[in-house]
């Protein structure tokens, strides 16, 4: 029995350290260091290849060194085997700090000011008090939840939007397609948060756009499937949209000459909002392994019915 981690190897280190230390029966390997294939029951990856998973016959657990699970394609994952999602305090601290400084910065304004700062003009815009700000969030799971505790103590009217009910004090919360138009019709600032499945490919189109109030911003932390890029780019052009933060894009990196690089009323980030960090996964990690070791119930198992 061990474990591979194939995946960024100077944190792999870390990973390593920690498994030597507290699970030292199990050995662990990193990629390309496997070890025996066959011995291989738990693999920890980001987009393990079809052809390489079927490679392991072992294979018991695979672990989305991610809280996203879209990159890894689940048709391809032998029904032998359970997926299992990144739930780390690591990630959510991330996307938390990015998303409160995303949402702030949309509010006042701040791309507004680095072009007027640009072109030396001394040039000011109203400043809306937080309590006339409408901020909704797509996806109320781990991440879409703990940013709207973050952004809370602000005063922004918080609103969300997900696929089965949900309650949230504080919040307004509106489910399934049925109740879509209402919620974005609302949403001066909206940020996506969503899984990439079927259901949500390319959700934020020009049909979305439409249905916001004009002058409205956009932040995208989900995947870059989720964004029709031209459909952004006439937003912005007509002033539907007001301005756009985007930490994730498709293809990534964006080729050379993409019109987002330059675009003024467009923040880019590399998808660093979230990143997952080593010490505090492993340990997610172990204690998972451990509780499939007992037989007992895992934690963050992928729904793949669902696609999340
Ligand atoms: P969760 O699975 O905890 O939550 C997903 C949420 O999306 C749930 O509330 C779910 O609804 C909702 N949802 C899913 N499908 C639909 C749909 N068709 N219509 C409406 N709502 C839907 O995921 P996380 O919060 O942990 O992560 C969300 C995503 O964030 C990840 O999948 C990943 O793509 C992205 N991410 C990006 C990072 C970055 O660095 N930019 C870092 C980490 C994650 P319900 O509650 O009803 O199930
Ligand atoms: C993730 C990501 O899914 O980093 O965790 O995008």
């Amino acid at each position: 029995m061990s474990i591979l981690y194939r995946s960024d190897a100077e944190r792999g280190r870390t990973w390593a350290r920690i498994f030597a230390a507290e699970a030292p029966d199990l050995p662990f390997h990193i990629w390309p260091d496997t070890g025996n294939l066959e011995a291989i029951e738990y693999l920890v990856a980001w987009q393990p290849s079809a052809e390489f998973l079927h490679s392991l016959p072992s294979l018991k657990l695979l672990f989305s060194i991610g809280a996203g699970v879209d990159q890894i394609g689940l048709e391809q994952v032998p029904d032998t085997v359970s997926v299992v999602r990144m739930v780390e305090p690591g990630i959510v601290s991330g996307i938390v700090e990015f998303a409160t400084m995303a949402v702030l910065a949309l509010h006042r304004n701040v791309l507004h000011y680095q072009r007027a700062q640009r072109e030396a003009e001394w040039r000011h815009l109203d400043v809306v008090p937080a309590a006339e700000r409408r901020v909704g969030i797509m996806g109320l799971g781990v991440l879409g939840q703990a940013v709207l505790q973050a952004l809370s103590p602000f005063g922004f009217a918080l609103r969300g939007w997900s696929r089965t009910p949900k309650q949230i004090p504080g919040v307004d919360c509106y489910s399934g397609s049925d109740a879509f138009e209402g919620f974005l019709g609302g949403c001066d600032i909206l940020v996506c948060l969503l899984p990439l499945t079927d259901a949500t490919r390319r959700i934020l189109d020009q049909r979305l756009f439409r249905c916001l109030p004009t002058g409205a911003r956009l932040v995208n932390l989900g995947r870059g499937g989720h964004l029709d890029q031209s459909a952004l780019l006439e937003a912005l052009d007509s002033g539907r949209l007001s301005a756009a933060v985007l930490d994730v894009c498709e293809p990534e990196p964006l080729p050379v000459g993409h019109p987002f690089w330059q675009h003024p009323s467009i923040m880019l980030t590399p998808h660093i909002a979230g990143v997952t960090q080593p010490v505090t996964a492993a340990r997610i990690v172990l204690e998972n392994i451990r509780r499939h070791r007992r037989g007992e119930p895992l934690h963050n198992v992928v729904d793949r019915a669902a696609g999340y």
